[in-house]
């Protein structure tokens, strides 16, 4: 099918829905995790569902703040470098925010990415953001996992518990913080605690109970409803361990998490290719199930292959794998400009950037100039 017919007629849809959807505003019986969002949050909500029967949207953190090669400069994109248009999801990751400094643990300033995020939301395209944040009981990092109990610590009763708090005020200023010139507050999908059914990060699986995380979650997400925090919608994202049962495990429940996400990478270059796509296909094909049963869309929070080394890696490894499932979006990690080799996009004259133009001249995957009423 021809792309530009394909989209208008996403687009005729997106249309209908929205308007089907602004008479039924005020009736969201079977939305329970939509009470109290703004009405631009609960239409992308609404449209994240509808694209993912159409195709996916192209997602690539970090991807306006720097590349290989740059650092800061205005309006670039490694992946609009080779294609021509942004990718329609952003991601960005605010950890050291709760530190009250100035910029992020990649050490881009806040006031960039709060503007980054707008400037994503009036080019119609969705932004993602995850919190790598600091250890809050030994002031280590995220991945400082040599003391258990640090999410009992935070937890009511925790000796923690005022100060992470305090860390979530921080947060709520920022996600009420983002609003446009013309007052709209830019719904943003939120992805905390992210990875948690692997043991990398002070919140994983070996860490805290099942029932501990999933208070975690409860009280992050109420905390932040309680600030005013209306223009969030959440993703749950374990990563690729065992089978797809784990992935409920620590689920803390439909009215808490808007999309089914899924964090997965490609490791080993060629020799990986059959395990990174059997771990897509066993756990996508149970969250395409889950997502079905809930109601809710899903999608691929993060993957990628650093430094794509496989020529064809986006049609024939990934896309082959894509195509099978109702997936809204799928998210590469970003392009390090200071770290050799951790770079998950292309950029001009990478041994991949052909085949990219392949991915995205497919119907089914989805740039920024592809979507333009998310908000709708
Ligand atoms: C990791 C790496 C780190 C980075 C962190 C948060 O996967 O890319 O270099 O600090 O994500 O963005």
């Amino acid at each position: 099918m021809n792309k530009l017919f394909f989209f208008t007629s996403l687009l005729l849809s997106l249309f209908l829905i929205t308007c089907t959807s602004k008479q039924k505003e005020s009736n969201n019986l079977n939305e329970p995790t939509l009470d109290n969002k703004t009405a631009e949050t609960q239409n992308l909500l609404k449209n994240l569902k509808l694209i993912s029967q159409k195709g996916f949207m192209f997602g690539h953190q970090d991807d306006p703040l720097y590349g290989i090669g740059w650092n800061g400069d205005s309006a670039r994109s490694d992946v609009k470098s080779v294609v021509g248009d942004y990718p329609a999801a952003m991601g960005f990751d605010i950890g050291h925010i709760e530190l009250s400094g100035d910029r992020s643990l990649d050490n881009v300033w806040f006031d960039r990415i709060r503007q980054e995020i707008i400037n994503q939301y009036n080019r119609g395209g969705m932004s993602t953001v995850s919190w790598h944040l600091d250890n809050p009981l030994t002031g280590g990092n995220s991945w400082d996992v040599k003391t258990k109990g640090v999410v009992a610590s935070i937890l009511p009763n925790g000796e923690q518990h005022e100060k992470f708090l305090g860390w979530l005020d921080i947060v709520a200023n920022f996600f009420n913080s983002l609003t446009t010139e013309n007052g709209i507050k830019v719904p943003v999908l939120f992805r905390p605690w992210h990875e948690h059914t692997g043991s990398w990060f002070w919140w994983g699986k070996d860490l805290c109970t099942a029932d501990e995380y999933k208070q975690l979650w409860i009280m992050t997400h109420d905390y932040l409803a309680e600030q005013g925090v209306d223009n969030l919608l959440y993703a749950y994202s374990p990563d690729s361990q065992g089978p797809g049962e784990i992935y409920m495990e620590r689920y803390p429940g439909d009215e808490y998490v808007d999309v089914l996400g899924f964090d997965c990478y490609h490791r080993n270059n060629v020799e990986g290719i059959e395990a990174y796509q059997h771990s897509l296909n066993t756990i996508l094909a149970f969250m395409a199930e889950e997502g079905k049963k809930r109601n809710k869309p899903i999608a691929l929070t993060e993957t990628g292959l650093e430094s794509i080394p496989i020529a064809d890696w986006w049609t024939k490894v990934l896309f082959s794998v894509l195509d099978r499932y109702p997936v809204s979006y799928v998210l590469v990690w970003r392009n390090a400009h200071d770290i050799p080799n951790h770079y998950y996009a292309p950029y001009p004259e990478q041994v991949s950037a052909n085949d990219f133009v392949k991915f995205y001249e497919n119907p089914k995957t989805l740039f920024c100039n592809d979507i333009r009423n998310l908000y709708n």
